[in-house]
């Protein structure tokens, strides 16, 4: 079965194909030609996955999912939250989102962080939304070269690596997306 994954990350898409790729067929973006950016202006990760997935549905009329993530913070009161992309500036920038993140830290005790995923599932028309959380607490420094985004610093609870130090299947085991993808499953 084909279905359309609402994303232009394509770490994104390389963690759900290998939860979901021998079951559906997954396309992307570009191969139902949409090549722009989806403007994501919701308030929160639910309305962003929303926004996402019905752009593609209003266009294509075909099944698709989108994933909208974010970091949450404690000490921060949630940020970067819904901004996590444009944490520092304007774009994906990953090593600046990190460098803030770290500044922002440094005179805070307190390091707890988690991820959430949410997703928006449209198939037939209807609309269903699930989520994926992973607690966890934010490094004194960055560590590792694997993952994506904040995955050097995120410590998920029970573990004394990063997600960036895990191998893809040790991440997608425990991770936000993997828990939000493996609901997806079940209502599939
Ligand atoms: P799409 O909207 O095209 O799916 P995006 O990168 O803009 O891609 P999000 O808005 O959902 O995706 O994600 C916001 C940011 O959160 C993303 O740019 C990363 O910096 C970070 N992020 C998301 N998932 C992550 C993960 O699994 N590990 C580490 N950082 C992640």
């Amino acid at each position: 079965m084909k279905i359309v994954f609402a994303t232009n990350n394509a770490h994104k898409l390389a963690e759900v194909r290998a939860v979901l790729g021998d079951k559906y067929e997954i396309v992307t973006l570009s191969d139902v030609g949409i090549i722009e950016d989806i403007p994501e202006d919701g308030a929160t990760l639910d309305e962003n996955a929303s926004i996402k997935a019905r752009y593609v549905y209003e266009r294509t009329g075909l099944d698709c999912f989108a994933d909208d993530t974010g970091l949450e913070v404690e000490a921060l009161g949630g940020a970067p939250g819904v901004h996590s992309a444009r944490y520092a500036t304007d774009g994906h920038d990953f090593a600046a989102n990190n460098r803030k993140l770290l500044a922002e830290l440094a005179d805070k005790a307190c390091r707890k962080a988690r991820f959430r995923t949410v997703i928006s599932l449209i198939r037939g028309g209807n609309e269903q939304q699930v989520e994926g959380i992973v607690e966890g607490r934010i490094a004194m420094q960055e560590a590792g070269c694997g993952g994506f985004g904040y995955d050097p610093l995120f410590i998920p609870d029970g573990f004394d690596v990063t997600f960036a130090e895990m191998s893809p299947e040790e991440k997608n085991a425990i991770s936000h997306r993997g828990r939000a993808v493996a609901e997806l499953v079940k209502i599939l």
